[in-house]
């Protein structure tokens, strides 16, 4: 059946939201991950995006608010961007999506009874509710085994769970060598401050060691706005010389999240981290220099956007993905995922949903999916109007494709 113009919008938002999505990047963990896995309405209040919006309003050192339980944080957040004032913001508002879809009286604005909600639910049966709201098929976590409380579940406790698949997380190897190459030491790799040849053989072998343990979808690493291949640094080395030569071999993509300036104000913890532009010209080099290799990425500074795009049209071993952290706001959602269709068709992933907290995956979802649906009813009408004729089922061909369909041929694809 084909779809007059004046449907569309309508055939759009059903479409989108009865297509399971894949969530290629988040922060959540599996139950066997334990307390590692956040939930509930504290951890919503304490989230990093909001503690970086209270700040604004208080005058306590920052010590004292980190030294408050998370209960009490939860209450000094609550009290300053709820109470004080509306939650016009996006985190804020992220919250009230969150609390209305699970059914809560938002305009009671009573914390307690929230809270109540929460310690009434079991954990495994919430999981599958917030999968279920948010129509999530499965969702990649961040594994990082350079993180003690996380390496322990791997080496001895965890269970596998195909709602959630990992991902192997690699940060402190390329932007932290002065103290990690100590615990690869410790860890019994024979390696060395220096990266010599059988220091590189010994990062290979760790790689490959988590890669058998993690079976992971790609491995992945945050990079600063200065990260820069070939250049005469341990990161640059340890890029060509040890990360791209076991993605390889394993036949995974190396995914490059590129733009974060670490802890600009320290003071304020994960919440501290700020935005700097790239130079695009080091992606341009590895997708063309290691053309067998497949490269995820996504670029945090707005201003570099639309050399994204550009540099994804000129590489099929590229795959870009997602409005990461400062870009996931529905005005620069809807601008970069215009700019996207109009030079990428559907051959990337517009969003993930880097949740931190079981129950973002609710609002994430919610908010990116009524932008996504009217970017769709806005190109598919322009096309009806030249005469384009469009099936209903054409149109979830494409959703699929764009909430986790590229993305999982791209994993397949042999270059
Ligand atoms: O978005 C975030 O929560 C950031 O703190 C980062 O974790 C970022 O997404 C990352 O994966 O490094
Ligand atoms: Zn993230």
């Amino acid at each position: 059946m084909r779809i007059e113009n004046g449907d569309l919008k309508e055939v759009i938002r059903k479409v989108v939201n009865e297509t399971a999505i894949v969530d290629v990047h988040t922060h959540l963990f599996n139950p066997s991950f334990g307390s590692l896995l956040l939930w509930g309405i504290d951890e919503l209040l304490t989230y990093h995006y909001l503690v970086a919006e209270v700040m604004r309003y208080l005058t306590m050192p920052y010590e004292r608010f980190w030294e408050l339980s998370k209960k009490k944080q939860a209450d000094v957040v609550w009290n300053t961007l709820f109470v004080d004032r509306s939650p016009i913001s996006e985190s804020t508002r992220g919250v009230l999506t969150v609390l209305n879809s699970l059914g809560l009286d938002v305009s009671s604005r009573n914390l307690e009874s929230y809270r109540k909600f929460f310690e009434n639910q079991e954990v495994e049966r919430y999981i599958d509710s917030v999968f279920k709201l948010a129509n999530i098929k499965y969702i990649v976590m961040t594994n990082d085994p350079f993180v003690d409380e996380e390496r322990k579940v791997w080496l001895e406790s965890y269970k596998d769970d195909p709602r959630f698949k990992s991902a192997l997380r690699i940060d402190p190897l390329l932007n932290k060598w002065l103290e990690s190459y100590k615990k690869l030491a410790s860890w019994g790799y024979n390696v060395g401050e220096k990266i010599d040849s059988k220091t590189l053989s010994e990062i290979r072998n760790f790689l490959s060691d988590w890669i058998e343990r993690m079976k992971p979808v790609y491995m992945a690493a945050s990079l600063p706005p200065t990260f820069h291949v070939p250049e005469d640094s341990v990161r640059s080395v340890i890029v060509e010389k040890a990360i791209l030569p076991v993605a390889q071999e394993h036949d995974i993509p190396f995914a490059m999240m590129i733009g974060v300036k670490k802890l600009t104000n320290p003071a304020l913890k994960l919440a501290g981290d700020s935005v700097g532009r790239t130079d695009m010209g080091t992606v341009e080099y590895l997708c063309r220099n290691y053309p067998k290799n497949k490269f995820l990425l996504t670029v945090l500074s707005r201003e570099n956007q639309h050399e994204l795009v550009v540099v994804a049209r000129k590489f099929r071993n590229l795959h870009v993905f997602g409005c990461w952290w400062f870009l996931n706001n529905p005005s620069i959602i809807e601008e970069m995922t215009n700019e996207r269709v109009e030079m990428l068709g559907l051959s990337f992933t517009p969003q993930h949903s880097d949740a931190r907290v079981l129950d973002q995956l609710i609002y994430k979802w919610k908010h990116s999916k009524e932008i996504i649906t009217n970017i769709l009813a806005k190109k598919y009408s322009q096309i009806v109007d030249n005469g384009w004729k469009l099936s209903e089922e054409e149109i979830r061909r494409d959703v699929r494709i764009l909430f986790g369909g590229e993305f999982e041929e791209f994993l397949k694809r042999k270059f």
